[in-house]
Order: structure tokens, then C-alpha cells, then sequence
């Protein structure tokens, strides 16, 4: 199973046993658990539907696929077909082009399964789909009992009759999503804009299912289907504790005022029992097993379906849930319980003490827009996730537990979990939540118009309200927002304007009103009051100035507009949810999906895995402006990496330095669903990009910040705590051999939450001073417990000009406590020393090391220390060759002569 565990979220407690007492049962017994579930996970199989339809597959194959073959719930039939050896790897080299066929087919899965003993006897049996991807039409022994069309939502199907003592049979057969959503297309009178959707004609935007999966800037197109999330058999009588989730009200001072919320199902026999016996009550108890509070007990008067219970509560001295890096994420535990007749039902969840609002007020730049937690504005620092797989029911829990300690790590403390994708798995939630990163959701519409009609819409609604209720509990939920770039693509790339009539220009956008502005809104009201909905991110496009002094931005001057990173330090938004810049996953990675001789930057394996049309061109581009190009793939790729991460640290560092105006740096984009070139800082097998090590550098407690200005310096230090500090700042003009050529020394302090200039002076520069060897460290020791803060270099040229010398590099291996040590000592400037460890990660890497400053770094590896010593690379920048790629005036690269 690789569907993650569910520590955490509400859990039904296997068996609570109390004293027998007489109400109205019959005879006297212990009391049982009201709630029985078993998921069904053995004997499922599949086969291609329509074994006669015609078809382009060899007849071995076709032969093959119309007799039942193994499968795994939940899944995906491309998962099940390579599971079967039917497919080669979707993800090598371009294998993508071979398999487009398995989208366009219809699928049926099953399994036979025993019906529990005395499963029938309880008054309600449902079955739960909780993911079908996506068109589905489920039999039971033949009967028909569901229709479904929409990925994310939660099926649950009555089938007290249509299960039978005994064997069943379970029927699911998904449809290619690709005919209806065309039908749907033909029968519009215009076309819907669907970004990125590499269909022909395009469809996505009329199906409820995962928009990347039609292919997107940095993935390939897949059109799966499955059953992707578990399929469970519940039976329960009398009534159940549907629901259990906190909303912290307020905290002031040493009280916290939250509301519990308790949803108890009453089954209609159970209604009937009560109101014959006389309106009897019913009562629930909440308590704090983990000592939030005391044990609390109300009586209702329940009917039929669904009752709503609140308890206010008082708490004395909470320990509060903090963000990463400013204090405890602490959870506690809460039990809701009730009994029914002779049965009894516990529910159990953690929740977190905290408050999270977006302030959106007006101010004399514009309108501000932060968190503030717990009553402090808090700068966000983060990237926006996409699924960790295509296929993501293979995705596991350590996949996610690694995610969230490598995001953690980075001292992050904000995840986007954007609306191309899929509303993720509770356990990502639950990590979120353990690890003090909010979460911004958005709801699951990006790049495209949808359709307005009356089925529609009211699967989004259905849709929405099944996700909403599903996550509000989580302490780390701070924002739904309803879309990625839709407001967008309507107002500036000229959705709006592509209509032949008026009429239909206003039918698209009135779609869109419904959906973003009344739909998704009034679900959140209704279901999850008190968290804020954000319609669109961004709200303002990139192009429109006003989206520097409000709202959200998705800053893409750099890349998509070609502009100079240095752009990223002048336009500053008020909170920037996106902005980024590809480069190539390391060549280990590049290796999992090529052949050596595949390996040449304009190979068309290698351009298979970079979706963006003119990805390496760019690269090439902004990498000409700074570095050296070498044409060698193994070169190319690790400079494209130093220069991804210099111009997203140049972003980070003046996000960060122009806090409080801006209020959030969430990169583009965390992580892959599959080995790509891509702006991810973390590829799709988990390792680091240099853009991670540097968000680690940059996201620290305490960042200090060089700005070379016109013929002057400043040195700036942001700092996110929750107390102030002093120390000295040290700055040291060294030429590469180490030699000090000048220095300054001043004692300074910084708030809790400050970001300003520390030291101002003209540039230390003399005339007879070779420029291109000189380099300016400046060090900031604190007298806190903000750990290292990380040096801050600063150049006077960029990379390509320096006089840089091939360096000796001595390193030195210990033994540490979790990890190995290794200190490296250098005799002239390493510039971007990257070390290399195959299955091996570094504390740190992708730095420059100064001479006379040994640096020691951890490595954790399963490998022994000799054969670490034995294995472990240098690289650094001098030893790439600097004829390589150039750059004519059309933009096209071409080898140097
Ligand atoms: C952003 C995202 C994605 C896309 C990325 C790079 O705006 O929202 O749509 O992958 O740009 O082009």
C-alpha cells in the first residue's frame, strides 16, 4: 500500500469499552464500537475494457491487456501496466511519445472480496471511494451504485443491499476522460483558454481532474486513470462522530478561546429509538487526552443524518503552535465520544493552538499583505509544491517525510500547494502541521476558463465542500485561494479580449464569477469560517504596476519577460508567491532517464525532459550574462545550477532586506513529478539543487546582505526572531590568496523582526587594486541563539570576469555524530564548490571557500568513511572550460569557435 498512514488526522478509535447500562436495549452486553471500516485493498486486477475496440497495439499486447492482470489500489493503470512489465519506464528518455495511448483507453479494475461477519448487520454500510480518477461507473455484483466524474471528490455509496453474505464482486470501470471533456468542448458555442494542456485540441478544463496531468511547462502528458485513493467498506449503527475539528478564536494574554466542532451521525433507526423512547438525549463528550483541557460533556436532541455540536473552551497557559523557526509547532490531542444505544464511537485529532490572518489593509504603498501568527507579522519564506510524482498514489509517506525535513531545513516556513496539481494526502498535512510550515491552498483551477454550467458548478461546490471539510483542522491551513493565474490570464494575456462577441466573452467570465467569487467563497464561509479565501494568486499580473504595492504577485520579468536578475532587487511586491528560473537536475539525475550517449544539451532525449519551448536557450541566455558556457552537459549542468541559485538568491535577499513592505518569498517551484529541467530547487529524487542549499543560506534566522550600490556599499541584516540582539559586524576585503587588504569592524543591533542597513561606506576599492581578484566577506556574529549566520560575499564583477586559479583543495574526514565531517581547506578562492557523492547530502554545498577559512560540513551517507574518501569529488567554477556555447544576436546558441 502506498497510500500513507493517517497519524493524526481524525482517527476512529478500534475499540472503547464502558459500563453496561440498561436504556432501552433489550438485553444487557458490553458495548461495542459503533463503527467498523475495512479497506479494501486485496485481489484487484484490471484489463483494457473494450478488448475488440481497434486499436494501433501490437496484438501480443492486445492480447494480453484483455485478460485480468494484478493492479494495486490505490494506483494508477499506468503504475499497474509497468507493475506488469506491460510498459517500459514512462519517465525514460522520451518514452512519454510511445505511451499516449494508454489515456485514450477505457479501463476496468476489480476485485472479489468476503463480506465481513456481521458487517450486514449494521444499520448503515457504505462503500468510500475516496479518490476515482476520474470518469467511473462502479458496479457491485453487477448492480450499478455509482456514476462518478470527478477526481477529488469523496464517493460514499450506500450498499446495505447490494452487498451479499459471502463473495462480491466490485466493479469499477474508468473511462478515458479525453471524449467527454471534448464532447462538453464541441457543445460550447466558444473556446475555454487551457494553459499548458498538450492535448490536440485541448480538454482538460472540462474535466474535474488533475490539470497537470495533460502535460504542463515542467512535466510530461499522462493522461492516467485509477483508483487513487483507498476504497473503504464502513458499516455503523446508532451513530458515529463524523467530524472533530478546533478553530483558535483568540489568545490573549495567558488565554486561548477555541471552538471545538463535533459532528455526530444519527443513524434514522437511532432517531426513531430516541424519539419513541420519549426524546432521549445524547451525549457527547470532548476531552484533551495531551491536557489542553478538562472533560466536557453536552446532551442533544439528535435527528436523523447530520447533528452539529459546539463546545467553547477556555484554556489557561496553551502552549501556542509556532512556525518554524519561531517556536514549537506544539499539537495537542483531543478525543470526541459518544454513545448510541449499547454502542459507542471515539474520534481523535490533533490540533494546534494559533491564530493565522491575512491583513490586507490599505497603507501608503497600497494595501499590505501578511500573515500574522499568533499576533506577530510574520515574514513567509517557502516554494510552491506540485505533486511529488505524476503518478502520485506512488508517492510514499517517507517521500513526504523527506519533503518536509528538507523544507524544514531551509528554514521555511510557508508551502504553496498550487492549483495545477492535486489537493494533497492528509498525511502531507499532518507533517505540515508537525513541522510549523503553513500551508496556502489553493483550490485546484490553474491556467485555463472553465465551463459554466449548472453540472458543473455544482461539482465544484460538491467538490470543494468534501476538501474543505477534509483539511480545516489542520493548524498549518492558513489560506484557500481559488485559482492559479486565471485573473491573470483574463486580464493581461488577453483571455478576455480573444471572444468573437461581447456575449460570449461575458458567459466566460461569468463562469469564472460564480466559480471564484461565490461558489468557492461560500464554501469556505459555510464550512470553514474564519479562514480567509483569496480568489486568485496573483491577484495583480506582473505586467500591471500596481502588483508591486498589493496583493500577491507572480513575478516572471525574470525568465518568462528575459529581464536581469537584478530586477528581482527593484521590483519588490508586497508578498511574492511565485517567480523562479530553471535549471538542470544533477547528472545523476539526467542519468535515470538517459543513455551516455543521450547526453548533449540539444539531444532530443534530453529536450524531451524540458517542457519549456525555449528552457535551455534561455539557460544559455542569462548564463552567458554571468558565467562561462560549456557546451560539455556535465559543466552545463552544474553551472546552470550556481546560476539558478545566484539569481533566486538575489530575489530572496531583496524580498527579505525589504521587509515590511514585502511580507513573503515563496519560490517557484520546490520539486518535480519526474526527472526534468525545471525551476526546481529540489529534483525529483530529492536532491538538492544549488537553488535549496542557497534558500537554506538565505532563509536563515539571520541573513546578512551586501548591496553594491553606484561608487557605494551596504551591508544589511533582516532577522526573524522573537527577541532582539547585538553583536559585531565584520567586514574584510580579501584578494583571492587570502591577504587582507582592508577591514572594519562596528558593533551593531537588530530587532526581533528588523530588516535595515548596518554599515554604509564608499566602496574600499583602490585604483592600483586588481578588481577582478578582490572579494568583500562580511560576518555578523550575534549574541543569540539565532545559530550560524551565514557569511555574506560580495564581488565587484560577475563570475565570468574573475581572475580565478585552479585551486588546491585539501579535505579532512571525521567521524561525527549522525553524520561525517569533512573540513576543506583551500590555497586560493574555490569559487562554487560543488561536492560530489553519489547517494551522499551535504549540510551545505555549492559555496565559495576563502583561503585561510577552513569550513567543515556534514555529510550524511550510508557509505564508510574511507569509501567516502575514496569516492568524494571537488569541482569548482575554475575548472570549467570557458569556450563553450555562444550566443548570437537571434538568440540561438552556438558552439564558440
Ligand atoms: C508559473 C506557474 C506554472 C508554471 C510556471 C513556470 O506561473 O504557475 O504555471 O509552471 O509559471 O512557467
Amino acid at each position: 500500500m502506498s497510500v500513507p498512514g493517517d497519524e493524526g488526522r481524525p482517527i476512529r478509535m478500534t475499540r472503547t469499552f464502558g459500563i453496561c447500562m440498561v436504556l432501552w436495549a433489550a438485553a444487557c452486553q458490553a458495548p461495542g464500537p459503533s463503527t467498523e471500516v475495512h479497506e479494501l485493498v486485496d485481489g484487484w486486477e484490471f484489463r483494457r475494457t473494450d478488448a475488440t475496440a481497434g486499436t494501433g497495439l501490437p496484438t501480443e499486447l492486445a492480447e494480453t491487456l484483455s485478460g485480468w492482470i494484478p493492479a494495486t489500489v490505490p494506483g494508477t493503470v499506468h503504475t499497474d501496466l509497468l507493475g506488469a512489465e506491460l510498459i517500459p519506464d514512462p519517465f525514460w528518455r522520451d518514452n512519454e511519445m510511445v505511451l499516449q495511448w494508454i489515456g485514450e483507453e477505457d479501463w476496468t479494475y476489480r476485485t472479489t472480496f468476503q463480506t465481513p461477519t456481521g458487517l450486514l448487520e449494521n444499520e448503515v454500510v457504505e462503500l468510500v471511494f475516496h479518490g476515482l480518477d476520474t470518469f467511473a461507473e462502479v458496479r457491485l455484483n453487477d448492480r450499478l451504485i455509482l456514476q462518478a466524474d470527478n477526481m477529488f471528490r469523496i464517493w460514499a455509496v450506500d450498499v446495505k443491499d447490494a452487498l451479499r453474505p459471502g463473495e462480491n464482486t466490485l466493479e469499477v470501470h474508468l473511462a478515458s476522460p479525453l471524449p467527454p471533456a471534448l464532447e462538453a468542448r464541441e457543445a460550447l458555442p466558444y473556446e475555454l483558454p487551457a494553459g499548458n494542456d498538450r492535448g490536440d485540441p485541448p480538454s482538460r478544463v472540462f474535466v474535474r481532474k488533475a490539470a497537470y496531468h495533460y502535460g504542463w511547462d515542467w512535466g510530461p502528458r499522462f493522461v492516467t486513470s485509477g483508483i487513487w485513493r483507498s476504497v473503504e467498506l464502513v458499516g455503523w449503527r446508532g451513530g458515529r462522530i463524523s467530524d472533530l475539528h478546533f478553530t483558535t478564536d483568540s489568545v490573549s494574554g495567558e488565554t486561548a478561546f477555541l471552538t471545538g466542532r463535533v459532528e455526530v451521525l444519527v443513524s434514522r433507526d437511532e432517531a426513531d429509538r430516541r424519539s419513541a423512547g420519549g426524546t432521549m438525549p445524547l451525549t457527547v463528550t470532548l476531552s484533551s487526552p495531551t491536557g489542553a483541557f478538562g472533560s466536557l460533556s453536552q446532551e442533544i436532541l439528535v435527528e436523523e443524518g447530520i447533528n452539529q455540536l459546539t463546545f467553547d473552551l477556555r484554556i489557561q497557559d496553551p502552549r501556542l503552535w509556532w512556525t518554524n523557526g519561531l517556536g514549537e509547532p506544539h499539537l495537542y490531542t483531543a478525543l470526541a465520544s459518544m454513545k448510541a444505544g449499547r454502542n459507542v464511537d471515539t474520534l481523535t485529532t490533533r490540533f494546534g493552538i494559533r491564530t493565522v490572518e491575512l491583513v490586507t489593509e490599505p497603507d501608503s504603498i497600497g494595501e499590505t499583505f501578511f500573515f500574522r501568527v499568533n499576533g506577530t507579522p510574520v515574514f513567509m519564506k517557502g516554494a510552491n509544491v506540485i505533486p511529488l510524482d505524476h503518478f502520485s498514489p506512488r508517492v510514499t509517506e517517507d517521500d513526504y517525510r523527506s519533503l518536509f525535513q528538507d523544507v524544514a531545513e531551509a528554514s521555511m516556513n510557508m508551502l504553496r500547494v498550487w492549483g495545477g496539481g492535486i489537493y494533497e494526502e492528509d498525511v502531507f498535512y499532518d507533517m505540515a502541521d508537525e513541522h510549523g510550515i503553513l500551508i496556502w491552498q489553493d483550490f485546484m483551477f490553474a491556467n485555463g476558463m472553465y465551463p459554466g454550467d449548472s453540472s458543473f458548478l455544482a461539482n465544484v461546490e460538491a467538490e470543494a465542500i468534501d476538501q474543505v471539510r477534509r483539511l480545516r483542522g489542520h493548524a498549518s491551513l492558513a489560506l484557500w485561494c481559488g485559482n492559479n493565474e486565471m485573473d491573470e490570464g483574463w486580464k493581461n494575456w488577453g483571455w478576455g479580449r480573444n471572444y468573437d462577441t461581447p456575449s460570449d466573452s461575458a458567459a466566460v467570465r461569468d463562469a469564472y464569477e460564480s466559480i471564484f467569487h461565490q461558489i468557492l467563497p461560500g464554501v469556505v464561509r459555510a464550512e470553514d469560517p474564519g479562514r480567509r479565501y483569496w480568489p486568485s494568486s496573483p491577484s495583480l499580473g506582473w505586467g500591471d504596476p500596481k502588483s508591486l504595492n498589493r496583493g500577491d504577485s507572480h513575478y516572471w520579468g525574470v525568465w518568462h519577460g528575459q529581464e536581469p536578475f537584478q530586477v528581482f532587487a527593484e521590483k519588490l511586491p508586497r508578498f511574492s508567491s511565485e517567480f523562479g528560473f530553471q535549471a538542470f537536475p544533477s547528472m545523476e539525475t539526467v542519468a535515470a532517464f538517459t543513455y551516455p550517449e543521450d547526453r548533449s544539451l540539444f539531444d532530443p532525449t534530453i529536450l524531451a525532459h524540458q517542457k519549456h519551448p525555449i528552457g535551455n536557450e534561455l539557460i544559455i541566455d542569462y548564463m552567458g550574462r554571468e558565467y562561462p558556457v560549456p557546451e560539455g552537459l556535465d559543466d552545463f549542468v552544474y553551472v546552470s545550477q550556481l546560476l539558478q541559485a545566484k539569481g533566486m538568491l538575489t530575489a530572496f535577499e531583496a524580498h527579505r532586506r525589504a521587509m515590511p513592505r514585502t511580507m513573503g518569498t515563496l519560490y517557484w517551484q520546490l520539486n518535480d513529478t519526474w526527472p526534468v529541467v525545471s525551476w526546481s530547487g529540489r529534483d525529483y529524487f530529492g536532491r538538492w539543487k544549488a537553488l535549496h542549499y542557497a534558500a537554506k543560506k538565505a532563509f536563515a534566522t539571520t541573513l546578512v546582505s551586501s548591496v553594491l550600490k553606484e561608487g557605494s556599499m551596504e551591508i544589511w541584516g533582516v532577522r526573524e526572531a522573537q527577541d532582539p540582539a547585538e553583536g559585531m559586524l565584520d567586514l574584510r576585503l580579501l584578494d583571492f590568496s587570502g591577504s587582507v587588504l582592508w577591514e572594519d569592524s562596528v558593533q551593531v543591533n537588530l530587532d526581533k523582526r528588523e530588516s535595515k542597513v548596518l554599515w554604509t561606506g564608499p566602496r574600499p576599492l583602490t585604483e592600483e587594486l586588481d578588481t577582478r581578484r578582490v572579494v568583500l566577506a562580511t560576518d555578523l556574529r550575534l549574541d543569540s541563539r539565532d545559530g550560524d549566520v551565514p557569511s555574506s560575499l560580495l564581488y565587484f564583477h560577475p563570475p565570468k570576469e574573475l581572475n580565478l586559479e585552479v585551486p588546491t583543495i585539501r579535505f579532512d574526514l571525521e567521524e561525527g555524530e549522525e553524520s561525517l565531517r569533512i573540513t576543506l581547506e583551500t590555497d586560493v578562492l574555490a569559487k562554487g564548490v560543488f561536492l560530489m557523492l553519489k547517494d551522499g547530502r551535504f549540510s551545505e554545498n555549492f559555496f565559495d571557500l576563502l583561503p585561510g577559512r577552513p569550513r567543515t560540513t556534514s555529510i550524511w551517507t550510508d557509505k564508510p568513511l574511507e569509501q567516502v574518501r575514496a569516492e568524494l569529488q571537488v569541482r569548482t567554477l575554475a575548472d570549467v572550460p570557458k569556450e563553450g556555447f555562444e550566443v548570437d544576436d537571434s538568440g540561438t546558441p552556438a558552439p564558440a569557435r
